[in-house]
């Protein structure tokens, strides 16, 4: 059986190789990549942040820890998730302006993909202007906002505000996520969805091109 404390131990304490090796461990040993990613690496990350709101940790080792996960979700992607077929859509996603998180906005993208969405990953910090310049270059359906801070919450309207006043607003669907994130905030905003983990995220923005 897999020790999902002992995994969550090696994210907190940095220690990417151990990690890589017991998760490998696990996935040899049959334990399947979703539980490996919900009850270790994400539940590890969590304990990270509680670890960095109280001081416990600092930005250089939060990184490490972050840098860690990364490596270990490359090893679980292609297991992750396989609904399988031709691309059924396309999305773009991207971090708002001013926030460089990214692992959440890349598993979201990652679970996407594997629900056969074409997906187009902008990276972080990426501000209104840009989305609407890669919405009107990529041709989506979807558009996907990430933000994990609340001072970045912000810039999620402002980007639907810079989508409406582009014209592009009935082209596509907005989704937006990120721990802060809620239903409430995103019916304030005028998007049409919220999700609140990459699972949920791919199963909205497949039942939005249905
Ligand atoms: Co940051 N950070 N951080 N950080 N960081 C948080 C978010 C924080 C809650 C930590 C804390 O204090 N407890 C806090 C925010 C407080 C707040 O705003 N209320 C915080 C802070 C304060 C900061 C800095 C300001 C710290 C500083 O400099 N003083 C700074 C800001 C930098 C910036 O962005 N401008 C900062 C920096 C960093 C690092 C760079 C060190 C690093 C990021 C590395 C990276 O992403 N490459 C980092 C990390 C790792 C975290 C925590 C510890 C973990 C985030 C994470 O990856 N979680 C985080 C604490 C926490 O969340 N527990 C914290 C795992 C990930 C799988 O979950 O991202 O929630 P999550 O994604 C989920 C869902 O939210 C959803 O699906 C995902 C998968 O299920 N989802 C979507 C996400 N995006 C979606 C988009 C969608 C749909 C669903 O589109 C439709």
């Amino acid at each position: 059986m897999t020790d999902f404390n002992a995994m969550t131990e090696k994210l907190v304490a940095c220690d990417a190789e151990g990690l890589q090796t017991m998760v490998q461990t696990a996935l040899d040993g049959g334990t399947p990549a979703q539980e490996i990613l919900n009850n270790g690496l994400i539940a590890g990350m969590d304990i990270v942040g509680e670890k960095m709101e109280s001081g416990d940790m600092f930005i250089p080792e939060v990184l490490m820890a972050a840098q860690a996960m990364g490596a270990c979700v490359e090893t679980l992607k292609p297991l992750l998730g396989d609904e399988g077929g031709a691309s059924a859509g396309s999305v773009i996603i991207g971090t708002v302006k001013g926030d460089l998180h990214d692992i959440g906005k890349n598993l979201v993208a990652m679970m996407m993909e594997s629900a056969g969405l074409e997906v187009h990953n902008l990276g972080v910090d990426i501000s209104p202007e840009d989305f609407v310049t890669e919405i009107e270059k990529k041709n989506v359906q979807i558009v996907c906002l990430s933000a994990l801070l609340t001072t970045t919450m912000p810039a999620m309207k402002q980007t639907v505000d810079a989508i409406v006043e582009s014209g592009l607003r009935d082209k596509v669907k907005i989704m937006v996520g990120g721990a802060p994130v809620t239903q409430a905030f995103a019916d304030e905003i005028g998007a049409d969805g919220f999700a609140a983990d990459a699972g949920s995220a791919s199963k909205l923005a497949k039942s939005f091109i249905n």
